[in-house]
This record gives C-alpha cells, structure tokens and sequence, in this order.
C-alpha cells in the first residue's frame, strides 16, 4: 500500500475524530486567527464537537471575523481525575466532601468495620478530545505556556501541525508544513475542499476567514511571499463570498486614534543608516501610555508606513513589551532574508518578515546588539568594510 501523504493523513484523522482542540500561537495575526476560525467553521459543519484557544485574546482588528468570541483564551478541563476507593471488603454509609483551605477533603463513612489506604488508587478519565490541530505556529513554545501546562494530552492525543513557517519543528504526528505556501490558512482551503465530500461546507464565512489570513500574511499582496497560487486562492474564495472590502476595511483602513497618536510618535523617532541601506524606529512603554494605545495596535506600523522608506533594503522596528524588547523586521529588497538576522537574536520568520524578542537588557542594550548584527549582516550581505 502506498505511504498516505501529510494531507490525506490529515483528512483521515479529521474525518475519524469527534472531539478536535484547534490551537495557534500567542500574539495571534491574521492569519492565526483566520485559519483557526475558518477550521473551526468547517469542523462543525462536519458535526465535529471543536474547541479553539489561543493564549492572547484576539486583537480588536480581527473581531470583526465572523464567530471571534468562539476562541478562547484558556484550556479548561481537559481530563478527568478520578479517585477510586474499593468497596469489595467495606461498604459506604456516608459521602460527603468539604473545602478546607486549598484541600478538597472527600469523606467517607464506613457501613462496617473501616478502610484502609489500600482500598484507595488514583486514576484518570478519558481525555475531553481526541484530535490536536496546531496552526501557524512552528513550535509549541509558541503555544505560550498552553503545551507546558497541559504536556500530556500533547503525548497521548494525535497532533496535527499545519504550518508554512520555514522554522517549524516538525512537533506534530503529522506535519502538514508547506513552505511555499503564503499563509497557514492558504493550506486550509485544499483541506477544507478535501473534506467537502457529502456535505457542503464552503460558505461566504469560512471563505471571510481564510482570505483574511491570505491577505494578513501576504499584507494585501504586496510582500514579495505573494505568490500565482495565493492569488488562484484568493479569487476561488471571493468567488465563494469571501467579503474582502471589509476584511482590507479592518486589516488595513480602520485606525482608531491611539493607533494614529502611536504611529505619529514612531515615524517621528525614524532613524536612518544609509551605508548599512536600512532604517529603524522604536516604541517605549511610555509612547503607549501617552498615546493611549495598547501593545497590539503597534504592529501594523512597520508593513503600513515602515516598509515605503526609499533607499532601504530592511526595516526594523523595536518595541518595549511586558515580556521584553520585541524585534520587527521587513526585507525591502527581495535578497535579504530576515529570519538570518531574527534567529541570530533568537527568533525566527520568514525571509521577507521575522521577529525576535530579547528578555531582560534595556531598550538601549538592545538597540545596540540589534543594530550591529544587521550592521554585521549587510557588510557581509553588500561587501562593504
Ligand atoms: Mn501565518
């Protein structure tokens, strides 16, 4: 018999499954989002029982996709925990249970004679799903703490991983990773078409979601990553309904006037380095507070203005974050590729966009490591020195 492929054995397991978590990663984008809700429709038009988490709640730039509040931020109850007392050589006359302090105190009566601690064993229940799928997320550390605290359903319940990162880690049972692929929800839509076998389960909804993703990842088309394909997608899915004026409305046009006070503050703050062809701005937690704006209303800044500098090959943006100083890059010209400079600081991407996030140090401390290793990256990458 032939080897099924990462695709087919994707459709089996979903086709076999009843109970599907569909997870994405912390900060989530566009294309998290869509591709986690537009899966989550076609679940359930299959009469799957789905549930969605993603640790971060979703930015206020993607609720306007349709069935947003179904992603939750937290996974609760995913397991039974079952205590077991043997009653073969004692009966019970009394159950009873209190809460006394931080202790769940169960206890028990004895009809005759007592128990002993042998008659008590600790189990666990059948875990509340039996199919994982993981989107657009090339690790599960990316998961933000979701895989740490619950490992072992990561261990016995089959994970599938659909990703288009170049960085991912191949964690899944099956690994539907397809780097030439766009976007993650690009993937989805030959899925979706694999699954719509008796029932119809395209609509104008599900086709909303994944063209949101498309156009989050590709930033409308433009990115140097948009590729015949993506666009081939892109009409088949506003041909289903998909509604694309509201999704570049949303993703592109809507600013709400925190948003415009902050890009103010960061286009002031834009520094050049004309040898090194690159230009960079900053955001600190005080620009936030000042501008009234939260940490994910800054994100749009680098591909919306950033990314038009004349004479740039990249762009770089740094923010001050919660969790540490938060690294943004943009390739302008189509050679330079991103994720070397973003994994030289621990993170990853893709060429023409990548990321990293340095913990502890000072906006200065980064500043300055971050600058010389794009320094070090174009004088090898132009010759200059
Ligand atoms: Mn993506």
């Amino acid at each position: 018999m032939m080897e099924l492929s990462p695709k087919q054995q994707t459709t089996s397991l979903i086709q076999s499954a009843k109970k599907i978590l569909l997870l994405t990663h912390q900060n989530p984008d566009a294309d998290a989002i869509g591709s986690v809700l537009g899966l989550y429709l076609a679940l359930k038009k299959l009469k799957k029982d789905v549930e969605a988490v993603c640790v971060d709640p979703i930015p206020s730039t993607f609720t306007f996709l349709p069935f947003a509040p179904v992603v939750k931020t937290n996974l609760v109850g995913n397991r039974e925990f079952i205590i077991n007392l043997d009653c073969s050589r004692t009966s019970v006359d009394k159950l009873g249970y209190k809460l006394d302090d931080h202790t769940l105190k169960i206890v028990v009566m004895p009809k005759n004679g007592s128990f002993k601690k042998e008659d008590l064993s600790l189990s666990f229940g059948t875990f509340k799903f039996d199919l994982i799928i993981v989107l657009d997320t090339p690790d599960l550390e990316r998961l933000g703490g979701l895989y740490d605290q619950n490992a072992d359903i990561f261990y016995e319940i089959p994970v599938i991983n659909i990703d288009h990162h170049p960085t991912n880690t191949y964690f899944g049972r099956v690994n539907l990773v397809d780097l030439t692929a766009t976007s993650t929800s690009e993937i989805l839509i030959a899925i979706t078409e694999a699954l719509e076998k008796d029932v119809k389960i395209f609509d104008e909804h599900i086709a909303t979601c994944f063209l949101a993703g498309i156009t989050g990842d590709t930033a409308s088309f433009q990115n140097t990553n948009t590729t015949p394909k993506s666009l081939t997608c892109a009409a088949q899915l506003l041909a289903s309904g998909a509604r694309q004026q509201e999704i570049i409305k949303n993703l592109f046009k809507t600013k709400t006037i925190s948003t415009l006070r902050l890009w103010g503050r960061i286009l002031d703050k834009i520094k050049e380095e004309p040898r090194y062809r690159f230009v960079y701005s900053e955001v600190t937690k005080q620009d936030l507070k000042e501008a009234g704006a939260k940490e994910e209303e800054i994100s749009g800044v680098i591909d919306e203005l950033l990314r038009s500098a004349p004479k740039a090959d990249l762009v770089l943006l740094l923010s001050e974050r919660e969790k540490g100083i938060a690294g943004s890059l943009r390739a302008i010209d189509n050679s330079v590729d991103c994720t070397q400079i973003a994994q030289s600081l621990g993170g990853g991407g893709h060429q023409a966009a990548a990321a990293f996030l340095v913990v502890g140090g000072s906006l200065e401390n980064v500043r300055e490591k971050v600058l010389s290793k794009i320094k070090e990256y174009q004088n090898k990458r132009l010759g200059l020195a």
